[in-house]
């Protein structure tokens, strides 16, 4: 039976496509998913980029087997073919079939095998001392290949080395038109110099008997256009996944062990939700829905009816949660923050210009009375979306995730976010001044601690206040009870209109239910005047 594997057809196609085509390197599943995420229409297996990310060197090291292995995910992750740098072939004429057979088996579009002697070194590694294969024992290694592969299309790259051992074009010339006559199906022209001169010459003597294939390393400043006229045609860009995650990883690391803390870094890395994206979390949630029962989830509510008055003409045509800062708005960016925490159900309270809220997959709830009514009476007018496991928030606040996090990991029925840094933080608009039980000991992580009360605007009263409230909480089963109570009770009073979220908070203390602080320490803001607007920008990083 023949096996047809499309990565090997479009592999071939690309090989004796008119146009110049490129690959680029990677070295495992989330690498190799990533070249085929930014466009690539094929990738490079990399010995060199391998062997590094198991930190052996590019000199066989690691065993074919546990090269094979790694293909299987980078194959398993992707639709786009796969070469595979085959250094020699792991041995001899029989070791290079097996790997062929191996390799069909495993999705792996071609191979590229080198004419140099095993164990291999790298071609830039000592070049004008490495030793060259026999010419014929080299072209059975190649025929054997060929024999071997049950795919037609299955591509075997032979990679002339005599340039970079320093034998000269003519030799170079001659090995090419052998490897051509044994079978393979592009030849891989290499040199280490760093203008792009002897390749070009190479092509230009070339007789065309099969395509050329380049690996620029070396010569990457010549403009591709060169390598075009020249009749190339695939370029590999052979080892900047792995050298870009070098590079990333050593920096991260030297941040996170000189700084003790993670919060310069978060929001300068991947979040996890595009970790989970990439690994295609989305397709096991949805399995789970058609096998498991469904588990109950977190929900959010945001308060984003108000103009901002202080921002003037800025809030003209938009409520201030729609503020755009770095182009993003405030909501939108909110939103992103819940769904990193897999916080998918979001519901809005809109009221001032709620038609230019445009922040896609939120529900909305409109408080249409919001010229003359406050912050109680819109989370009233979301009451229907109230769930025993609940955040609430106002609609402008900018924080670092781990704020997020820790809330969900608290314990508590109600749990506001107090920052303990009163007096270090440029203020502005009305200030919701917590007095807690007990002031913050930044040596304690996750204190038990109660909130007293809260006064908006500046505080009266002779003791310092423990903290500033952000304007979030959390509610659970419990708590979300006490709420429904608590504005049942409020609805009935007069003035429940103008009541704002501290207002329902004293009263829950009032009626002895216990409210948890958890304490923070800056790294948060929220936007009422243009000068805070300044401040969001240097917030954010994106
Ligand atoms: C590799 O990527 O491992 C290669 C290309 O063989 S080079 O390192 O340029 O020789
Ligand atoms: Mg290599």
């Amino acid at each position: 039976m023949t096996l047809r594997n499309n990565k090997s057809r479009q592999l071939r196609d690309m090989l004796n496509s008119p146009e110049l085509e490129f690959i680029l390197e990677a070295h495992n599943g989330i690498s190799a998913k990533l070249v085929q995420q930014a466009g690539f229409k094929g990738i490079w297996a990399s010995g060199l980029a391998l062997s590094t990310q198991f930190c052996v060197r590019d000199s066989n090291e690691a065993s074919w087997t546990q090269v094979v292995d790694m293909l299987e995910f980078m194959s398993d992750a992707t639709e786009v073919p796969i070469l595979l740098d085959g250094d020699t072939g792991y041995g001899n004429f029989n070791n290079m079939r097996r790997l062929v057979r191996k390799l069909e088996q495993r999705g792996i579009a071609g191979v590229c095998i080198e004419d140099k002697e095993f164990p291999k070194t790298n071609s830039f590694i000592g070049s004008e001392k490495q030793a060259l294969a026999d010419i014929s024992e080299f072209c059975g290694k190649i025929r054997a290949g060929k024999d071997s592969q049950q795919d037609p299309d299955f591509c075997i790259v032979a990679r002339v080395e005599a340039l970079i051992a320093g034998w000269g074009m003519d030799e170079a010339l001659k090995r090419a038109t052998a490897y051509c006559a044994a079978g393979a199906d592009a030849i891989l022209i290499h040199s280490r110099q760093s203008r792009p001169d002897e390749i070009i010459e190479f092509a230009r003597q070339w007789d065309g008997a099969c395509p050329l294939v380049i690996v620029p390393t070396k010569y990457y400043s010549t403009p591709v256009d060169v390598f075009r006229k020249a009749g190339i045609s695939l370029v590999i860009w052979a080892n900047h996944m792995i050298r870009a995650s070098v590079r990333a990883m050593e920096n991260t690391s030297r941040e996170i062990f000189e700084q003790q803390s993670l919060v310069d870094v978060e929001d300068l890395i991947t979040d996890v939700d595009s970790i989970f994206q990439l690994q295609g979390a989305d397709e096991l949630l949805r399995a789970q829905e058609r096998y498991l029962d469904n588990a109950s989830e977190c929900q959010a509510l945001v308060l984003a009816a108000s103009r901002g008055n202080n921002l003037y003409e800025l809030t003209e045509d938009r409520p201030k949660a729609m503020l755009k800062i770095r182009g993003k708005p405030l909501l939108q960016r909110l939103v992103d923050e819940f769904k990193k925490h897999a916080i998918n159900d979001i519901t809005v309270i809109a009221g001032y210009k709620s038609e230019s809220l445009t922040v896609g997959s939120v529900d909305i709830r409109l408080n249409d009375r919001y010229e003359s009514t406050g912050e109680l009476y819109s989370l009233a007018c979301a009451r229907d979306k109230f769930t025993d496991d609940m955040v609430i928030t106002y609609g402008d606040l900018l924080f670092r995730s781990y704020i997020l996090q820790d809330l969900l990991d608290r314990d508590g029925e109600i749990v506001i976010v107090v920052d303990s840094l009163v007096d270090d933080v440029e203020i502005s608009g009305t200030l919701d001044y917590a007095w807690c039980d007990r002031p913050d000991d930044r040596s304690l992580f996750m204190q038990e601690v109660s909130l007293e009360h809260i006064t908006e605007g500046k505080p009266v009263e002779p003791v310092k206040p423990s903290g500033r409230w952000t304007g979030m909480m959390r509610v659970r089963t419990q708590g979300r009870q006490w709420l429904e109570q608590a504005l049942e009770e409020l609805e009935n009073q007069a003035g429940f209109d103008q009541l704002t979220l501290p207002d329902l908070l004293n009263h829950l203390v009032r009626r002895g239910r216990t409210v948890t602080v958890h304490y923070i320490n800056g790294h948060w803001l929220d936007v009422n005047s243009v000068n805070d607007i300044d401040r969001a920008v240097d917030f954010t990083s994106d």
